[in-house]
């Protein structure tokens, strides 16, 4: 199902015209507005008036994460307030938090992206969704609810947390959908298993899920543990909110659409800011092509990912691969760079490992070093009749010696660091508390 097929099927070269129009409009609406874009725009010499769209985008420079701090709260609305019809913050993951604002125009279009992923997702009208994303500030409720609605979902918006709440509703009013941030979901798939709640009690058919990175790791544990077909869904607060691309259902894998009608995507160099290859990893750059209360030009989103036109479409826009981490995740280990995100994907190979880790960098003398926490699996645990697990107990089961070591091997191969790898029992590491969930610490700095 198509939720707008003209949009979603647009043929490329339309689409850019389409882009075109938009950008100029933009810009010349920012230039008129927004003093931080006039004078940014004077100084690079950049005039609407001559300013030729796409082939010129890269003459804008960027808007950084600084930029809204430097103009909090309301410096880079485009609006007088009373046309603001609603304010959000971004969660505030890395430092203080940002906030947009949203025309009523903006908050339609919010909506109609959202339903446009949520029907890529696989809901069609008349389905249940179990909203868990948190309703507030964050943009992750809100936008969800609205872009249901619009689909025609009846949604029950329950927002993130109350595990035991989550599990009633899911079977007393039986959706077939639930959001959630991934490391929560597995919280939700985790606690079903654990209180011998058969997946026939529930009748959940799909996840969407966002907000962090995942890998194909937890989208095997969702999937099974919940009975659904999992589906990323992205997006910023300083663009829009969730909704911003998404992963078609029957595509699961390869990539996630991103709404180019609104948001033209970019992918440039993380050191350079130089446009890299089709395919290539890189910083995520967003401009806005349609809002009004906040448009952003050239956000640098500090996500790390690549674009590509799929082989495999249904839609003619571009998709991007999963998001590997943000620039400023990524670990610097004795000259190497990696991504929590690899070491995610490692667990999905190995047997009787659970799919929760944490990775915590430090610092010994002059040396960096990294320390892996994986929890064994709780199947694992019955087997060897462990209640917790130490080090004396890995010393003592030749098993857990060799799963040890196989993990760092991997991690060897894979990522070309060496890391001590730790095991813990089944249930050790922290669960999401209904939000997002923090994987790394880098103590380093603390040496
Ligand atoms: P914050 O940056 O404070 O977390 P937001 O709530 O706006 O604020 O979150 C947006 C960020 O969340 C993105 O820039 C990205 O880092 C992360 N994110 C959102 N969706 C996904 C997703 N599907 N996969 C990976 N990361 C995501
Ligand atoms: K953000």
């Amino acid at each position: 199902m198509l939720f707008q097929p003209d949009i979603e099927r647009m043929p490329l070269a339309q689409l850019r015209e389409l882009q075109n129009t938009r950008l100029k409009h933009q810009v010349a609406y920012v230039y008129e507005r927004v003093p931080f874009y006039k004078h940014k725009f004077d100084a690079l010499g950049v005039h609407p008036s001559t300013f030729r769209g796409l082939a010129e985008l890269t003459k804008l420079g960027f808007t950084k994460k600084a930029d809204f701090r430097d103009n909090y709260p309301f410096g880079l609305f485009a609006v007088p307030q009373p046309e603001v019809a609603r304010l959000h913050c971004s969660s505030g993951t890395t430092g203080k938090a940002t906030v947009v604002g949203y025309t009523a125009q903006d908050l339609d279009i919010f909506a109609e992206v959202v339903a446009r992923s949520l029907a890529v997702a696989g809901c069609r009208p008349g389905m249940k969704m179990q909203n868990a994303y948190g309703y507030g500030l964050f943009t992750g409720g809100l936008g969800i609810h609205y872009g249901a609605e619009k689909l025609g979902l009846t949604v029950i918006p329950v927002s993130g947390g109350g595990t035991d709440r989550q599990l009633q509703l899911l079977q007393d009013f039986q959706p077939e959908i639930i959001c959630a941030t991934p490391s929560y979901a597995q919280v939700l798939a985790e606690e079903l298993h654990r209180r011998g709640i058969p997946l026939d009690a529930i009748n959940l058919q799909h996840a969407v899920l966002g907000a962090e990175p995942w890998t194909d790791t937890i989208r095997q544990q969702v999937e099974t543990g919940l009975g659904v077909r999992a589906t990323n869904i992205y997006g910023l607060s300083e663009i829009m909110g969730p909704g911003v691309a998404q992963e078609d259902v029957n595509e699961r894998g390869t990539g996630s659409y991103i709404w180019e009608d609104h948001f033209y995507p970019e992918i440039v160099d993380k050191d350079t800011g130089e446009p890299v290859a089709e395919g290539e990893l890189g910083v995520l750059v967003f401009t806005t092509l349609t809002k009004q209360a906040m448009p952003i030009l050239r956000y640098w989103t500090n996500d790390i990912t690549n674009l590509y036109y799929s082989e495999s479409r249904s839609r003619t826009h571009v998709k991007m691969g999963p998001i590997r981490g943000r620039a400023d995740d990524m670990l610097i280990i004795r000259g190497v760079n990696f991504f929590h995100t690899q070491v995610e994907d490692i667990l999905q190979g190995l047997d009787n490992v659970s799919p929760y880790y944490q990775v915590v960098a430090s610092r010994r003398g002059s040396m960096d070093e990294v320390e892996v926490s994986v929890e064994i699996s709780e199947e694992l645990m019955r087997r060897l009749e462990l209640d917790t697990l130490t080090e004396t107990s890995v010393q003592q089961h030749e098993c857990l010696r060799t799963l040890q070591g196989a993990f760092a091997k991997k991690i060897k191969d894979n990522i070309g660091l060496s890391m001590n790898v730790r095991l813990l029992g089944f249930g050790q590491l922290p669960r999401s508390e209904g939000g997002k969930l923090s994987r790394v610490q880098d103590l380093r700095h603390l040496a």
